[in-house]
Order: structure tokens, then sequence, then C-alpha cells
């Protein structure tokens, strides 16, 4: 009997710049994400919404980076995922802008350490320090690792909720200059497209399940952004020389066939930067991937 999949969606859409964001849950439930989980076999269950306050209510906060909105976010993501995992769901976070992973991978990290394969163009490494947007959808590994914002690092339980040892990036393309240096510090495994154009996309996902193969469960945090804006252009901050839809899809088989996936969140699908809802569609068939879909 497969796990039952619970959607929660996290209409986040403080970490960023643009507006519209926010609607990425219902562009995703509109492509029909519960149905093509069912018809691979899974009970789907979905939960609604998080509570996010909209943006224009909070101006008085925009110089503060929405620090305490999005801190608000993340505590009840986090308290969302750890009760998936509590009740043996596997919860799938529907976002929103990519801070809300602050919450998510604390909460599926809450009884046991987990893998994380975190999938983006960008890093998302910086501190508010190295920053230069300011922007907090481009921190939540930075905090996840325990620095930056005392209040982000402590959301649902004190201190760093992974170890460099518990985390690798893929499809990264663009990395600020004082965000590499961190990441050279901290030794993060980062797989760059430079890498996936060298050893092909199959390797790389092999490579990145061994270097987490101490792990029984593997949390995905997939940026819509990782994929080339050419095939997906519903995203706030998109860059050139992506992932293809082929090495995405790749990607995620390879995942399935490992079975040790226990949660996902799916970020950064921007609607209002679409057209007909394209990105989303997309993004549907990489999940239903990641859940076992085979072509044969
Ligand atoms: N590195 C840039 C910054 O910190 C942009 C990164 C944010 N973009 C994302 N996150 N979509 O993956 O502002
Ligand atoms: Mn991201
Ligand atoms: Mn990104
Ligand atoms: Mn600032």
């Amino acid at each position: 009997m497969k796990k039952t999949i619970r959607l929660i969606g996290v209409p986040l859409d403080l970490g960023q710049a643009h507006r519209g964001v926010d609607m990425g849950p219902s562009a995703v439930r509109y492509a029909g994400l519960a149905m093509r989980l069912r018809k691979l076999g899974y009970e789907v269950e979905d939960c609604g919404n998080l509570f996010v306050p909209v943006r224009e209510i909070l101006e008085k906060e925009r110089d503060l980076h929405y620090l305490a909105a999005i801190t608000r976010v993340c505590k009840a993501a986090y308290h969302a995922a750890r009760e998936a995992v509590e009740q043996g769901f596997i919860p799938v976070f529907i976002g929103g802008d990519h801070s809300l992973a602050m919450g998510t991978i604390g909460g599926i990290t809450h009884h046991e350490p987990a893998g994380v394969i975190y999938i983006d163009a960008h890093a998302d490494f910086n501190t508010p320090k190295s920053s230069p947007s300011g922007n907090i959808h481009g921190m939540p590994l930075a905090h996840l690792l325990g620095d930056g914002y005392s209040r982000l690092v402590n959301v649902g339980r004190k201190g760093a909720k992974l170890k460099v040892e518990d985390l690798v990036l893929i499809g990264v393309r663009e990395i600020d200059p004082k965000e590499r240096l961190r990441l050279k510090e901290k030794g993060i495994t980062v797989f760059t497209m430079r890498d996936i154009d060298e050893r092909g996309m199959g390797n790389i996902a092999r490579q990145s399940l061994d270097f987490l193969g101490h792990h029984e469960r593997i949390h995905v945090s997939l940026d819509a952004d990782v994929l080339d804006p050419i095939e997906v252009p519903g995203v706030g901050t998109p860059s050139p020389g992506g992932v293809s839809y082929r090495e995405a899809q790749l990607l995620m088989e390879i995942i399935a066939d490992n079975r040790r996936l226990c949660s996902l969140d799916i970020v950064e699908i921007n609607p209002i930067l679409d057209s007909r809802n394209h990105s989303a569609v997309v993004v549907c068939e990489l999940v239903a991937s990641v859940f076992g879909k085979s072509i044969l």
C-alpha cells in the first residue's frame, strides 16, 4: 500500500520582489497535480493553504525584508511538515518562494535527520550580510546550516537543521561573489551546470544519492528556475542555460527508483510571468516522475 500524499499550499511571496509567486499553489492545483498523483495509485489529501499575509498590508515591513512575517510562515510550515511526518504522510509543499524551505526542511528533520537534494539555478546560500539584494528567498540554505537572522535559524527548534553532509545542490549557475566564498568555506557539495554538461545528469543524480547514502529519507526541494527559462518561463528570477526538461525528468526518475523520497517542495512558480499555466504543467509532470511515473 502506497503512503498518502498530503498537499500543503504556501502562498508566500515575501522573500523576493515580484508579485505572482503567491499564486503558485493555485497554478499547480489547476495544472492537475492531485489527479496526476492519484492516477499513479496514491491517495492524495489536499490541506489547502497555510496563512500568508498579503504583501500590500505589510508596507512598513518592506525595508526589513518582511522578516517577521516570513518567520511566522516558516513556523507554520515547520509545524505542518513535522505533523505530516508524525502522521505517516508524504508532504508536498507548493510555494510560494523558496524561503518556505526554512520551515519545511526544519519540520521534516524534527525527529530524525534527512538528506536534502536542493535543485536550483541559485545556491540560496546568502546571509543578510553577503546578499546583494536582501531578498530572503536567496538565503534559506544559509539559515538551515545555522547562519543568518537568528529568528530564522531558530524557527521550530534552536539552531542549524542540516549539516554539510546532509545536502547536495544540483543545477546551480548563478552565485553571488560573497556567496561563492561562503559555499567554499563551508565545503558545500554543489553540482553546477558545468558538472551536468560534462558528466551527464544520470551520473550527477546517482552521485548525489550516494553522497546522501547514510540517510533513510530524502527531501527534494525543487526550484522551478533550475529549468531553462525557454522551457519554464514562469519564474521570478530566470537564469539562462538551465537544465532541460529531459534532464530534469531523468533526475526525477532516478530519485524515484532510489525509493527514499519522504517529502517535496515545489517553489518559485510565478503564473503572472507565465503563459497559459505552462510552467506549472511542466513541473507537475516532474512531480509525477519523482513519485514513480514510468514511461513503460
Ligand atoms: N542570489 C540572489 C540573491 O540572493 C538571487 C537568488 C534568489 N533567487 C531564487 N532563489 N529564485 O533560488 O538575491
Ligand atoms: Mn531557490
Ligand atoms: Mn532559484
Ligand atoms: Mn536591506
